[in-house]
Formats: C-alpha cells, sequence, structure tokens
C-alpha cells in the first residue's frame, strides 16, 4: 500500500487546478513518496518550477517552494544550490518548460553536474497554455498548433540528459506509480544532477484531440507503450518501434559541482592569504 503523504501538503491552497484525470497529481504523490522515502527534513527540500500545469505543483507542497518564470525553473535552482549546497533541491517542471523554452538551463544543469533532481512530467503538449505542441510531442499527433499532424522528431529528453553529463537519469509512467517513485528516490539520493522523465496524460488537450478519449485511455496507453529496461535489452529495434523504455537509463559517478566549487574557492583563499602574509 502507498504511504500517505498529505502531511507534506499545504491544503489550505487547494483545492487545486488540475481537470479531472490529469495526471500530475499521481506524478506529484511518487515524488512525496520518494521524499518520504528519503527521510528528507522538510524544511532542507527546496522545490522549485517554471511555469505551466506541472509547474503549480510547488504551491501545493509545505516545504520551501518558488515558483519563477516560464523555462527558468533550473536556472533559479542553481543559485540556490549554490547559495546553499545543502539543501535537497528538487525541480518540478513540464515538457515545454523543460525541453522548449528552458532546454539550455537542462543540458548545462546536467554538463555541470550541479546536485538538483529535475522530475519533467512530460504530457507531451502544453497543458497550461491550451494543447499547442511541445518538443515531446510524438511525430504526427495533432495540437492547436499542429492541425494537421506534428511534422517533428521528439527529443529522447533521457537520452539528451545523460550524453550532457547528468549523473543519474531515469523514465516512469503515471501508470507505474510506484515504480516511478522508486526512481524518484534515487535520483534524489544522487549527489550530482539526477533527472527522472515522468510520462503522464493530459486527457484535457493531448487526449482528447488524439483520440485517446479518456484519462483510463491514456494510462492503458503507458501500460501497453512503457518496456522495462530489461526487457528492451532482449528485443530487436523492430519489435522496440513505437515503445519507450521505462527504469534507470543511466547512472555515473562524477563529481558534483559545489563540491568542485568548493574546492576551488578553498585554493583561492588559501593563494590569497599567502599572498597577504
Ligand atoms: C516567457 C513565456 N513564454 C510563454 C509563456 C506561456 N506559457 C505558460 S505555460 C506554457 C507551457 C507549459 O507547458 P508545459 O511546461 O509542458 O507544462 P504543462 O502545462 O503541460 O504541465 C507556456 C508556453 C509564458 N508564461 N512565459
Ligand atoms: S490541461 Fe492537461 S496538464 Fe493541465 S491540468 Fe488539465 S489535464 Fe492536466
Amino acid at each position: 500500500m502507498a504511504t500517505p503523504v498529505t502531511h507534506y501538503l499545504r491544503t489550505s491552497k487547494m483545492p487545486h487546478i488540475w481537470c479531472p484525470g490529469c495526471g500530475h497529481g499521481i506524478v506529484l504523490g511518487a515524488v512525496l513518496r520518494a521524499i518520504d522515502s528519503n527521510g528528507l527534513d522538510k524544511d532542507k527540500v527546496c522545490v522549485v518550477s517554471g511555469i505551466g500545469c506541472a509547474s503549480r505543483a510547488p504551491g501545493y507542497l509545505d516545504f520551501n517552494t518558488l515558483h519563477t518564470t516560464h523555462g527558468r525553473a533550473i536556472a533559479f535552482a542553481t543559485g540556490i544550490k549554490m547559495a546553499k549546497p545543502e539543501l535537497k533541491v528538487i525541480v518540478l517542471t513540464g515538457d515545454g518548460d523543460a525541453a522548449a523554452i528552458g532546454g539550455n538551463h537542462l543540458i548545462h544543469a546536467a554538463r555541470r553536474n550541479i546536485g538538483i533532481t529535475t522530475v519533467c512530467f512530460n504530457n507531451s503538449i502544453y497543458g497550461m497554455t491550451s494543447g499547442q505542441y511541445s518538443p515531446m510531442t510524438p511525430t504526427g499527433s495533432l495540437a492547436s498548433t499542429a492541425p494537421y499532424g506534428n511534422i517533428e522528431e521528439p527529443f529522447d529528453l533521457c537520452d539528451l540528459v545523460y550524453a550532457a553529463g547528468a549523473s543519474y537519469v531515469a523514465r516512469g509512467t503515471a501508470y507505474h506509480a510506484l515504480l516511478l517513485s522508486k526512481l524518484i528516490a534515487r535520483a534524489i539520493a544522487t549527489e550530482g544532477f539526477s533527472f527522472v522523465e515522468a510520462i503522464t496524460q493530459c486527457p484535457t488537450y493531448y487526449g482528447r484531440r488524439n483520440k485517446l478519449r479518456s484519462a483510463v485511455d491514456m494510462l492503458k496507453w503507458q501500460k501497453e507503450h512503457a518496456v522495462s529496461v530489461a526487457a528492451a535489452s532482449k528485443m530487436s529495434a523492430e519489435e522496440l518501434a513505437g515503445k519507450f523504455r521505462i527504469g534507470e537509463l543511466g547512472v555515473r559517478t562524477r563529481q558534483e559541482y559545489c563540491r568542485r566549487y568548493a574546492g576551488l574557492m578553498e585554493t583561492a583563499q588559501k593563494e590569497e592569504a599567502e599572498r597577504d602574509a
């Protein structure tokens, strides 16, 4: 049975803005169970977001929270982590927020390997602004800005972030909520930059337009198209076509950025003290 996590909620901020059937609440529940399983002190957690339906999440959470400008969550989170490296800094972001307007911040945070955990709520669409396509919208899908079908190829965000240098990269779904929670817990326990893509459903602006008529159909779609990393390793490229892998996709050990920066400060201060002596 899932652990109750309601004590992390700011109930005074309810009701929330999410539509019935939206997967963002499931992903948020997974984040809270992950924080809980890591036994983190509420005051030592800082949750940061940009703008979007997903980015509303920190408003409902009883941690240190910051709701910033569209696409800039990781930039603000970087400042927070540099000023207070002892905090667990967690970014909750949408696919538009993280991969479009905030895409550069994402890859540079991964390159630096700064100790921030980012959870990208990937609903394949811009939900808050009513269904424009994002860099994660599948080719051929319909969107308000792609009435004849999206002609672009989406990113594999996990591959992108791992190639850029992150220490930990994983993918889960709202359907596989308990697995998702475990992956986020491991991401939070990672010292360097960690990233979890959470595939989730927007029945309102993606599902309706793309013949996934209900949230249940969308959850079934996630179940039927997800393949575990272990199963995928035994499948051919043809068998994997149209599917996506879930689980841990990349884990490596690299020195975390704030530690490297602290080392640099120490060297500089020592040199200055020697000069002044
Ligand atoms: C600089 C700027 N550009 C555009 C917007 C409009 N805007 C607000 S939310 C959003 C997209 C959010 O999509 P996503 O990050 O995928 O989150 P979702 O709403 O789907 O959860 C956009 C384009 C804005 N607020 N600021
Ligand atoms: S518009 Fe989509 S993403 Fe936004 S709350 Fe509604 S279902 Fe969720």
